[in-house]
């Protein structure tokens, strides 16, 4: 839709899509990628809150500098010109512009430093945690432990579009590629350190509205953390390039009330599969009222 409107040619399309980049408020979604999205998913937690506010800082430098750079070498061409300056300046040193342009450069990137530092402190200062999982990945799916919960395990694998549709006719929300048999399910506002490792390749547990990602090495535990604000459904997909199916062993995370998410952990330590499931089922019918208003509201929100 934004292709057509903006243009046929393809020039056309990246003239356009770095006006709307500059002048529209970002499209993203909450838990999950939207059509047309600019920007990152919207921030589930204060970590995932920070690096957003980073990256558009960031982006902020480098627009700038961008632009000061074009503006600079126009204004050389134009002012050099040879029929403008025919007896070119033999001029090889300038002390101020060199100290200009050696202690600037520093000064931006310390003003990039000192927020990066402080993010890259609040990922790695774990708080207590109130729930702990260790999560496995495999070729290609993903086993989530819950050893201080009863220690058992729940495997995810991606649904199929006949399984979706299932899904989609109970009327629970269950996107293309996303969407897993087996959701893992974690309390609102609660300390969730996630440990991670993988039992053949390596592969990558990330979710993008948490601000977690962190790489699954065999023989390893690697970890993140996460507390989420919101109760919801939260997507991610393994980001380290392992194999044929690297692009369809997603994660899904049921965010829930603590009485609910203690229903379904109870459910499943007396290995109650179907109970634990219908306890799912049951929230994320709640949910999807909720996360409807997100996706609607979500084009406005950033
Ligand atoms: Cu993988």
């Amino acid at each position: 839709m934004l292709r057509r409107l903006l243009g046929v040619t393809p020039m056309a399309f990246i003239a356009g899509s770095a006006f709307a980049a500059m002048v529209l408020p970002a499209a993203a979604g909450m838990g999950q990628p939207s059509p047309g999205q600019m920007g990152l998913q919207l921030p589930a937690t204060q970590v995932a809150a920070e690096i957003n506010k980073l990256h558009d800082f960031v982006n902020i430098i480098i627009v700038a500098i961008t632009i000061f750079v074009m503006l600079l070498m126009a204004y050389v061409m134009w002012r050099f010109r040879e029929s403008a300056s025919p007896t070119p300046s033999k001029t090889t040193h300038n002390t101020a512009i060199e100290v200009a342009w050696t202690v600037i450069p520093i000064a931006i990137l310390v003003v990039i430093a000192i927020p990066s530092f402080k993010l890259l402190n609040l990922q790695y200062d774990y708080p207590k945690p109130d729930v702990t999982i260790k999560a496995t990945a495999y070729q290609w799916y993903w086993s989530h432990e819950y050893p201080d919960h009863g220690g058992f395990s729940v495997d995810s694998v991606m649904l199929q579009d006949d399984d979706r549709q299932v899904m989609i006719k109970k009327g629970i929300a269950a996107p293309r590629n996303l969407a897993v048999d087996n959701e893992i399910v974690v309390p609102v506002n609660k300390v969730v350190h996630m440990l991670v490792t993988a039992g053949d390749v390596i592969h990558n547990w990330t979710v993008p509205s948490f601000g977690s990602k962190v790489d699954a090495v065999p023989g390893r535990v690697t970890a993140t953390w996460f507390k989420v604000e919101k109760e919801g459904i939260f997507y991610g997909q393994c980001s380290e390039l392992c194999g044929k199916d690297h692009a369809f062993m997603p994660i899904a995370v049921r965010v829930v009330k603590d009485n609910v998410f203690n229903e379904w952990a109870a459910a499943l330590k007396a290995k109650d599969k179907k109970k634990a499931k219908e306890i799912i089922e049951k929230a994320a019918l709640e949910q999807s009222g909720v996360s409807k208003v997100a996706e609607t509201a979500a084009p406005s929100v950033r």
